[in-house]
This record gives C-alpha cells, structure tokens and sequence, in this order.
C-alpha cells in the first residue's frame, strides 16, 4: 500500500471577484482575484510537478471562500464524503463540489447532521484526526466518524485551541510518523503516538503545509519553517501564500487530494 501522502489526484477551484469578500478573522485588508489566482496557478504547477493530475474546477462568484475546496468535503481512495460547513457563507459550497465528486468518485456520501470542515481533519496512518472547532461540532465529528467507518476508516475527535481556526490551520502531516505543528497545538496532546516538528516562533501559519509524493509545500512567508524542515531531510518547497493568508487560508485548503485507489488495483492477467 502506497503512504497516504501519495496522490495521483487534486482538484482545485478558480476564485471569482467575489475572493476579496471571503472571510477572515482579522481583517488586514483584502486579496485581489488577480493575486489569488497567481497564487493558484504557482500550486497547480508544483502540484503537477510532483505528478498529480490536477483539475481546475469553475469559479463560484456566489460563493467567496469556495477557492478552499478542502472544507467541504473529504476524499480518500476509498470514496468521498460530502460535508457540511460550519460558516453559513459556505453552505451552498457542498452541493456544487458533491456534483464535481460524483463524476470522479464511485462512492460519495453525505453528512446529515451537526457541521464539520475538512480544514479540521487531519489523515494520518493510525486514525483519521477530526478536530474540533468552531466550523466543526460534536455532532458532526460524531457523524463524521460513522461515514468514515463505513470507508472502512477510524476516526478519532481530537480538541483544538479555542483560538484556532481549523486543526490544519495548525498541522500537517509530514510522513507517516511526523507531523509539523504550532506549539499551541501540540501542547493540546493531539499527537500522542507522532513525532512532532514544531513551527519556529513566529511562524506558525506555516503549518498548514502539504506533503504531497516526494515533496513538502511551505509557504514563502516562512523561511526558517523551509530551513528546519530540510535540516530533518524533507524536500521543501516553497510556495507564495500571502494572498490567500489574508483570509486565513494555507496550503491544504486550496485542493482536495487522493490517490485513485483503482490504479492500485493490479491489472487483470492475460
Ligand atoms: C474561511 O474562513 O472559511 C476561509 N476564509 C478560510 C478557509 C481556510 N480553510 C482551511 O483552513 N482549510
């Protein structure tokens, strides 16, 4: 079985006008489509050099923050799950990412109860973490953990600081048995059986970080995060962020991946 952090697959949404309308926490001023847009188009590229096959989903102008394709739903190989967003703005998202899922996913299902945001689910090797948050309740985590169950997957609700936005606002994996992570975060316990790598002071939006193949995605803001990850021998690069930051988002949230669990099916003998 391949790691988990190897993906064949990603797809990714086009922002419309409406980005500079997104939500954020803070506001320190609004990104521009044009900004947002270059940002996606440098990670599609390093996407695709890491050997993904990356699709660019329509914009939805009626949506802001629908360029975070991660928070409405999951995918894993074994099929994906439709979400249901914790931000009233972002209802509507799930619907029309569901549809762009049904066409490439045999199995889709659905949450139907509470809210929980793919920003707050971690997938590491031993359980699928689900953090939550203020985007992600109780009952949606519970329910969450049901669907997860029935892809044959373990899920495990995990508590997040009070401060936080999503669980990856604050984590990444970085191999099977390393995550990076704030220090808030990793005093929360929420990585008991991992070895952490902490995000130096002053960098702690870097960990929303990808591994995706051989490679790890950093954001450009963070350059003693890129020192500290390639001193412990990933291969990091860089990628521009500082748009999409402006509305609290990072790497992972701008593209569901998975591995297509079809083509590791061996082919049919002649
Ligand atoms: C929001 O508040 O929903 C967006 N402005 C940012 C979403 C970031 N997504 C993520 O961390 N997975």
């Amino acid at each position: 079985m391949p790691p988990i952090f190897h993906f064949d697959h990603a797809l990714v949404r086009a922002p419309g006008a409406s980005i500079a309308r997104g939500l954020r926490i803070v506001d320190r001023g609004s990104p521009t489509r044009e900004g947002v847009q270059g940002e996606l188009d440098a990670y599609v590229a390093a996407l695709r050099a890491a050997g993904v096959a990356v699709e660019v989903l329509p914009a939805l102008d009626d949506f802001p923050d629908s360029i975070f394709v991660e928070d409405p739903a999951l995918v894993f190989p074994e099929g994906a799950i439709a979400l249901r967003p914790g931000a009233p703005s972002r209802f509507g998202e799930t619907p029309a990412l569901s549809e762009a899922l049904r066409r490439r996913f045999d199995t889709v299902l659905e949450l139907s109860e509470g809210s929980a945001e793919g920003g707050d689910v971690l997938v590491t090797p031993g359980a699928v973490l689900i953090g939550l948050s203020a985007r992600t309740n109780g009952a949606g985590a519970e329910a969450l953990k049901l669907l997860l169950a029935r892809l044959g997957l373990r899920g495990e609700i995990v508590s997040t600081p009070p401060e936080v936005l999503h669980l990856k606002t604050d984590c990444a994996l970085l191999d099977e048995e390393t995550v990076l992570a704030t220090p808030r975060l990793a005093s929360a316990r929420a990585f008991q059986r991992c070895r952490v790598i902490l995000t130096p002071r002053g960098e702690e939006a870097a960990a929303n970080a990808i591994r995706v193949n051989d490679r790890v995605f950093v954001g450009d803001r963070f350059p003693r995060t890129a020192d500290r990850l390639t001193a412990a021998g990933y291969d990091v690069r860089m990628l521009p962020c500082a748009q999409i930051a402006l509305l609290d988002g990072g790497l992972s949230c701008l593209s569901l991946r998975w591995r297509d669990g079809r083509s590791s099916v061996a082919s049919p003998r002649p």
